[in-house]
């Protein structure tokens, strides 16, 4: 009897545990072990203070005199500090009331593979709170100010700005030096405002290239003084773009420590061109692509790119090349008897278009840059500075790196942002060094980049597009490998914070994903 009321008491215990395990397995939050931080640094620790930042919070060391670290400073104090209104003042000790940035080489070049790396240490030094951001460059010093930005977050209670979990130290630096979004301004035309807009949020994921796919064959919307009627292309006169507009996106870009890599696509996707230089078309008729047997078209094209080289100071220089039908060039007799004449195919015409743009581009000091079907066509013919831009088969880059050629990686399949129906978990799951096992060739790998064509989208709902699923790419590209399950409440923050600073980005579960698992 007694050995029985003791066995059931202990069944019951046992029972109760199991019981209240599985309830609080079900019920409780799990609690995620990474940081609120996106894209989430290479190297981090933390531990449990909390501590308070003085809205008064002043920049020192050697960056304070750099105009990109102190506008970076600005931004950062207006981000932080957007509750100011409501933060209690007359606070006598802040645990933080410096911020110490040590640039050690200070020149302002931003070239691809710029260093972007930085260390960040947030300690408590009562009276004399500290934090030290240290990086070789003002882009990489750039980069721990997002960071820390990130760290600081309103308390409502007590209505000051806090960072939890201090002290921090964190050591971080990009997986790839070539991170891009790419913006179609051709399909449809986007505000100045948009452009900086969506520039801003990009140095929020610490995404560095803004691939401006400027003109298509719908509109050519940008002033280029050598061509003055090119943008007679444009949509209206208001959808334009001057040269002093297209400085102001590339300075506004710089201060961010994001290059833009400006694209004129040919021969094919430039019938817009034609609209104030008809010349440039095989025949009214039969617009696209440029026709070839004129060398008027090659120095518009060298007038385009000369007009250009002022604005755009990248190296890298994308000359398209992509989806080239050349049914215009047999079709058309006059063009058709040039290629008799020049004992060329369409193919070798195709190809022949292609390298003069190149050799045009590298005259005036660019690399350039095209599309996987170059690429596809004529290898062996390609200079061998050529970046070849992965975006229709997934297996390109392996094979492009393996001929000793860089690429950059855009899987249509899962990195093209206009493709609605690729959840962000799809995007976050890809690998740009996907089939790429040799460490001199993933070497060759630059890195990737999201397309955001304008078909479908235009400036009243292109932010919403981009975001969150650029994110999800940009932590790839930055960040050593995390899974989709710790990843989700941290994007959900990081497109959280999107929103408060003032990004229309889209909620992460988008309504149009496919039906979440059983
Ligand atoms: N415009 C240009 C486009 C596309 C490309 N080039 C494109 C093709 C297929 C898809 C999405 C976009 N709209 N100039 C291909 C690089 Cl699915």
């Amino acid at each position: 009897m007694g050995w029985c009321c003791c066995y059931k008491t202990l069944l019951i215990i046992v029972y109760t545990f199991f019981i209240s395990q599985s309830f609080a397995a079900r019920f409780s939050q799990p609690q995620p072990s990474l940081p609120f931080i996106w894209p989430l640094p290479a190297k981090f620790s933390f531990r449990n203070e909390t501590l308070s930042v003085d809205p008064t919070l002043s920049l020192i060391g050697n960056g304070a005199s750099s105009p990109i670290v102190k506008a970076g400073f600005d931004r950062f104090r207006g981000i932080v500090f957007s509750n100011n209104g409501f933060v209690r003042t007359g606070k006598a000790v802040y645990d933080v009331n410096k911020l110490n940035v040590v640039v050690h080489n200070k020149t302002e070049e931003l070239q691809l593979g710029v260093d972007e790396s930085y260390n960040l240490l947030v300690t408590k030094a009562t009276g004399s709170g500290k934090v030290t951001i240290e990086a070789n460059t003002v882009f990489g010093a750039l980069r721990g100010l997002e960071t820390f930005s990130q760290l600081c977050s309103f308390d409502y209670s007590t209505k000051t700005v806090q960072i939890l979990k201090a002290p921090w130290s964190i050591q971080d630096k990009p997986r790839f030096s070539f991170r891009g979004l790419m913006l179609d301004t051709s399909r449809h035309y986007l505000p100045i405002n948009v452009i900086k807009q969506i520039i801003e949020s990009m140095s929020y994921a610490k995404l560095n290239v803004l691939h401006w796919h400027i003109v298509d064959e719908q509109s050519f919307p940008l002033e280029a003084p050598s061509y003055p009627n090119l943008w007679e292309g444009s949509y209206s006169k208001w959808e334009r773009y001057t040269v002093e507009d297209a400085y102001d996106i590339v300075n506004f870009a710089k201060m961010r420590g994001i290059n833009v890599m400006a694209e004129v696509d040919v021969p094919g996707h430039a019938k817009s061109w034609g609209v104030g230089y008809p010349d440039v078309w095989p025949s009214p008729s039969c617009s696209s692509p440029l026709d070839i047997s004129k060398q008027y078209t090659f120095d518009v094209l060298s007038g385009i790119l000369t007009d250009m080289r002022k604005i755009f100071p990248f190296e890298l220089f994308h000359l398209g090349g992509d989806e080239v039908n050349t049914d215009c060039w047999t079709n058309t007799s006059r063009v058709n008897t040039w290629l008799q004449n020049q004992n060329m195919t369409a193919k070798d015409a195709y190809e022949h278009f292609v390298l003069k743009a190149q050799d045009i581009a590298l005259s005036k000091n660019w690399t350039p840059v095209n599309w996987e079907e170059t690429f596809n066509a004529f290898p062996a013919k390609l200079h061998p500075q050529t970046v070849v831009h992965n975006w229709w088969s997934s297996g390109v880059c392996p094979k492009v790196v393996a001929k000793g050629f860089r690429c950059i990686f855009s899987n249509q399949r899962v990195w093209y942002l206009d493709h609605l129906d690729v959840p962000w978990d799809v995007v976050y799951n890809t690998d740009p060094l996907e089939g790429i096992h040799e460490a001199s060739e993933q070497k060759l790998v630059l890195g990737g980049e999201v397309c955001m064509w304008a078909e479908v989208a235009d400036s009243s709902d292109i932010q919403q597009t981009i975001w969150p699923r650029a994110a999800a790419a940009a932590e790839r590209m930055w960040s050593p490998s995390q899974d989709t399950t710790t990843a989700l409440p941290r994007l959900q923050y990081f497109r959280c914070l999107l929103n408060r600073r003032g990004v229309p980005a889209a909620p992460v579960t988008n309504f149009y994903a496919r039906t979440p698992p059983t």
